[in-house]
């Protein structure tokens, strides 16, 4: 289900311009706007689920589909083997500013640990 002024949800029904990089049955991979990293592609349900806990407590596998979305984008987009990075903000505290569950694809340099 839609979310009406959910950005993502209007970027799924293709209100909101994207380029997007993978169309799965039930999830979407678009370009992060404002890139991170070389890579940096987000990866979304079609439905929408404020965050990766809410999508968890639904109990549609949905979580396990963004991990295996996010390793053949990194893979396409030859990040794979150097590795990358797979985040799920959650809480505007941890700097989540969309409340449509994305996971974020970092790869292509160096990635610090911890994050800041
Ligand atoms: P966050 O984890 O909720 O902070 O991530 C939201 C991301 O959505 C952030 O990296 C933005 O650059 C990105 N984004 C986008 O790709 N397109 C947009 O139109 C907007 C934000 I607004």
């Amino acid at each position: 289900m839609a979310h009406e002024d959910c950005l993502f949800c209007k970027i799924v029904k293709g209100e909101v311009p994207a380029e997007i990089v993978r169309e799965g049955e039930r999830t979407l991979a678009f370009r992060d706007i404002n890139p991170q990293a070389p890579t940096h592609v987000l990866i979304v349900p079609r439905d929408h689920h404020p965050d990766a806990a809410a999508a968890a407590a639904a109990g549609a596998g949905l979580l396990d589909e963004i991990v295996r979305d996010a390793h053949e984008v990194a893979v396409a987009e030859g990040v794979a083997d150097t590795g990358y990075r797979l985040v799920f903000n959650t809480g505007s505290g941890a700097g989540q500013t969309v409340f449509h569950l994305h996971g974020h694809l970092l790869g292509g340099r160096g990635l610090n640990w911890p994050p800041g």
